[in-house]
C-alpha cells in the first residue's frame, strides 16, 4: 500500500484550474504534429514511459569547497531524503527509483528500506560505492588512491566495500553497481600512470566477479578532480578498455560534467553504443567544469543532441540497451526538489524532442550528404515546445501539471522546517 507525501487532493484542485489550457495546447501541438505526419499520443505514450533516477545525495543542499549553505527541513538521513524522493516523483511521475550511496545511506534493515521506499511508490536504481572519502573506523585511507592504491591491504578493502554494496544493492533491489573513484595525482611523477591502472584493474576484476548474473558494473569516468594531474578513469577510453578487460557486464557510465569544455558527448555517446558499452548517464549542466549544475539549464541543446543519439540506440539495440539514467546534481542555492523537478522535465523534454525528429528525413538526408536538410530535421525537433505532452502525460499518471506551482503550493519545505531536526552540514555533497 503506498502512503504518498502530498495531498491528492492539492494535486487534483491545482490541475483542475489548468487542465482546460492544457487541453487547448495539447490540442494545437497535435494538429500542428498531425501535419508532419506525427501522433501526439504516441509520442506522449513513449514519454510516459520514460524515466530518470533520482540520486539520494541530491535530495540534500549541496555546496562547493568554499562553503554550503544548508536549508531549513532539508533531509538529514535517508528516510527523510526517501520522502523528499517521493515529493518528486509524486509530482513528476517521471522518477520512480532512487540511487543510493555507500555508506552515506547505510541502515540496519535493508529489506525494511526496500518496504519503506514501495510505500512511497519507490524503487532503487543503481548503488554508489565511495572510495573516494575515509569513514569513522576506517583501517585504511584513501588519500593516496582507492582500488588503484599502491597499497595491497587498501585496495583489498576498496574491493571488500564494493563487494558489500553489492549485498546491499540485492536488499534493495539493485542490479547496477556504479563504481566512481576519486583515484589519481596532483604531481607528475606522483605514480607510474601505467602500473596505477593496472592495480586498477586487478582490484576491479575481483569486483566484477563478485556480481550477480543479472548484474552490471558502470564505470564512472572523469577528467579531473580531486586529481589534478591524473586521473586513473580519466576519459571514456580508459572506461571502455577498462570494461572490455573486465567482460561484457562491464559498462561505461557517462557523466555530462566529466568531460574537457566543448568535448562533443554525443559522439562519444554514440561511440559507446556502437561497441556495446553504453551503460549509464549522470544527468547534469556545466559551464566550467563539473559544476553539477541543473540539466539543461546552460546549454539545452547538447542535452538535446545526446538524446538524439539515444534515440537512435534505441532504434538500433547493441545487447542488452538498458541505460541507467540518473540525475547528479548538487543544488547549492535552489530546494533541491525544484531543482529536480524542473531537471526531469529538461531531461524528459530533449527525450519528446528527440523522439520528434523526422528519422527518414534526418538519415535520407544524411546519405545524400543534404547537410542542411539533414541539420534542419533536428533544428525542427528541437523547436518544437513539447511543454503540452509532458504536462498531459503527468496528469493522466496522477501528477502535477505544473509541478513547480504545486509543490509550493504544498508548502513541504515550510512544514518539514517545522518538523525535521536542523542538518548541520547536510546531506547533500561538498
Ligand atoms: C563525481 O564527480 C561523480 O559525478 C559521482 O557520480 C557522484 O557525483 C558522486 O558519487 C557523489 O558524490
Ligand atoms: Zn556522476
Ligand atoms: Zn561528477
Amino acid at each position: 500500500m503506498t502512503n504518498l507525501p502530498i495531498s491528492a487532493d492539492l494535486i487534483a484542485e491545482n490541475n483542475t484550474r489548468l487542465l482546460p489550457a492544457l487541453e487547448e495546447d495539447y490540442h494545437a501541438l497535435g494538429r500542428k504534429l498531425t501535419r508532419g505526419g506525427v501522433d501526439v499520443d504516441a509520442v506522449k505514450t513513449r514519454v510516459a514511459g520514460f524515466s530518470v533516477a533520482v540520486p539520494s545525495w541530491g535530495a540534500g543542499r549541496g555546496g562547493t569547497r568554499f562553503a554550503k549553505f544548508p536549508l531549513a527541513g532539508e533531509p538529514t538521513n535517508i528516510h527523510e531524503k526517501l520522502e523528499d524522493c517521493a515529493v518528486i516523483n509524486q509530482l513528476s511521475r517521471a522518477t520512480p527509483r532512487v540511487s543510493p550511496h555507500f555508506p552515506w545511506d547505510k541502515v540496519s534493515d535493508y529489506a525494511g528500506l526496500r518496504q519503506e521506499a514501495a510505500a512511497l511508490g519507490l524503487g532503487f536504481d543503481a548503488v554508489n560505492s565511495n572510495t573516494f572519502q575515509d569513514q569513522p573506523g576506517q583501517a585504511h585511507t584513501y588519500a593516496t588512491g582507492s582500488l588503484s592504491s599502491t597499497d595491497a591491504a587498501t585496495r583489498a578493502q576498496a574491493v571488500a566495500h564494493n563487494i558489500e554494496c553489492i549485498e546491499i544493492g540485492r536488499q534493495l533491489g539493485s542490479r547496477d553497481l556504479t563504481v566512481w573513484v576519486g583515484d589519481g595525482t596532483n604531481f607528475p611523477g606522483q605514480q607510474d600512470l601505467g602500473r596505477s591502472l593496472e592495480r586498477y584493474l586487478d582490484a576491479a576484476a575481483q569486483i566484477y566477479a563478485a556480481l550477480p548474473d543479472d548484474w552490471r558494473m558502470l564505470l564512472e569516468y572523469k577528467m579531473f578532480e580531486p586529481a589534478f594531474y591524473s586521473s586513473v578513469i580519466s576519459d571514456w577510453g580508459s572506461s571502455i578498455l577498462a570494461a572490455q578487460e573486465l567482460g561484457p557486464k562491464a559498462k561505461c557510465l557517462v557523466d555530462l560534467g566529466h568531460h574537457a569544455p566543448n568535448v562533443n558527448i554525443e559522439q562519444i555517446v554514440a561511440r559507446l553504443h556502437r561497441f556495446g558499452k553504453l551503460g549509464g548517464f549522470h544527468f547534469n549542466d556545466s559551464k566550467y567544469g563539473d559544476d553539477d549544475l541543473d540539466s539543461g539549464s546552460i546549454n539545452p541543446h547538447q542535452l538535446f543532441l545526446v538524446f538524439n543519439e539515444l534515440v537512435e540506440a534505441e532504434l538500433a539495440p547493441r545487447g542488452d540497451f538498458r541505460p541507467a539514467y540518473m540525475i547528479d546534481q548538487s543544488h547549492n542555492v535552489t530546494d533541491p526538489i525544484e531543482s529536480m523537478l524542473s531537471s526531469a522535465e529538461a531531461i524528459t523534454a530533449c527525450y519528446a524532442k528527440a523522439i520528434l525528429v523526422d528519422r527518414a528525413a534526418l538519415h535520407g538526408a544524411q546519405e545524400a550528404n543534404d547537410t542542411m536538410m539533414a541539420f534542419q530535421a533536428l533544428r525542427r525537433a528541437y523547436n518544437v515546445d513539447v511543454g503540452p505532452i509532458l504536462a498531459m502525460a503527468r496528469y493522466e499518471a496522477g501528477g502535477a501539471i505544473d509541478v513547480l506551482a504545486t509543490y509550493r503550493a504544498s508548502q513541504w519545505r515550510p512544514r518539514k522546517a517545522q518538523e525535521r531536526k536542523a542538518v548541520g552540514l547536510g546531506a547533500g555533497i561538498i
